[in-house]
């Protein structure tokens, strides 16, 4: 069977007329943090197209291996990643990605973050500890992130200066609050990642 040229395949057509309005360029952002703390939400609220989602029950077999769903009250969990698009103007599309929180998931984040141009980790006061395993895997593969706590109602809030210390972030890496359930919250979290994107780049050149 002949599929034609492989170069035609791989950069043919396909990616600008399917996905990418004429003159507009797409930028690949990933939505990270651990388990629970919004990430399908954050997706789902913001995306202008119907997300795709990998949701899957959770069940007696991960007892032991997986966090449970406890207070949180999950039913279910990402099991690959979670897919989105918003248009910031007509020359910005930001695609979103956003990963299984479940660390035996955490593998996928190698195909996942490939491409990004920077990352929004999101954080639940409740469970701080797991952002620091979070900040170092981004560190380590030299992905650009702001930090967004994700004000759940029934979490503790610290002033933000408090938080920055905690999670030990320069203060250069910008940190918001954001609500994951509201679309303008996540969008103003996305913009404040494409700033700080932006000055990073300007330092770059001079
Ligand atoms: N009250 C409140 N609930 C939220 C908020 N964000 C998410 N939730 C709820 O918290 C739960 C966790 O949301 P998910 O979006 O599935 O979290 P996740 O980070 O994708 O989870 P995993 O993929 O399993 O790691 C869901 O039941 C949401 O409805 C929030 O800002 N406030
Ligand atoms: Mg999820």
């Amino acid at each position: 069977m002949d599929f034609g040229d492989s170069d035609t395949l791989r950069a043919g057509p396909r990616d600008t007329d399917l996905l990418l309005p004429h003159g507009a360029r797409g930028v690949k952002v990933v939505i990270v943090g651990g388990f629970g703390v919004g990430k399908t939400t954050m997706v789902g609220a913001v995306s202008e197209i119907p997300p795709l989602t990998t949701e899957e029950r959770m069940t007696q077999a991960g007892v032991g291996i997986d966090h449970n769903p406890g207070a949180s009250g999950k039913s279910t969990t990402t099991v690959a990643m979670d897919f989105g698009r918003i248009s910031i103007n007509q020359e910005l599309i930001l695609y979103l990605f956003g990963t299984p929180g479940q660390e035996r998931f955490w593998f996928l984040w190698n195909g996942i973050f490939e491409g990004a141009l920077g990352a929004v980790v999101l954080v639940d006061t409740r469970r701080i500890e797991v952002c620091f395993e979070v900040i170092t895997r981004l560190e380590d593969r030299r992905v650009p992130f702001v930090v967004a706590v994700n004000t759940f109602p029934e979490a503790p809030q610290y002033p933000l200066d408090e938080l920055r210390t905690a999670l030990a972030l320069s203060d250069s890496v910008p940190l918001v609050t954001c609500d994951a359930r509201d679309r303008a919250s996540c969008r103003d979290a996305l913009l404040s990642l494409m700033v700080y994107l932006c000055t990073l780049a300007v330092q770059e050149t001079v």
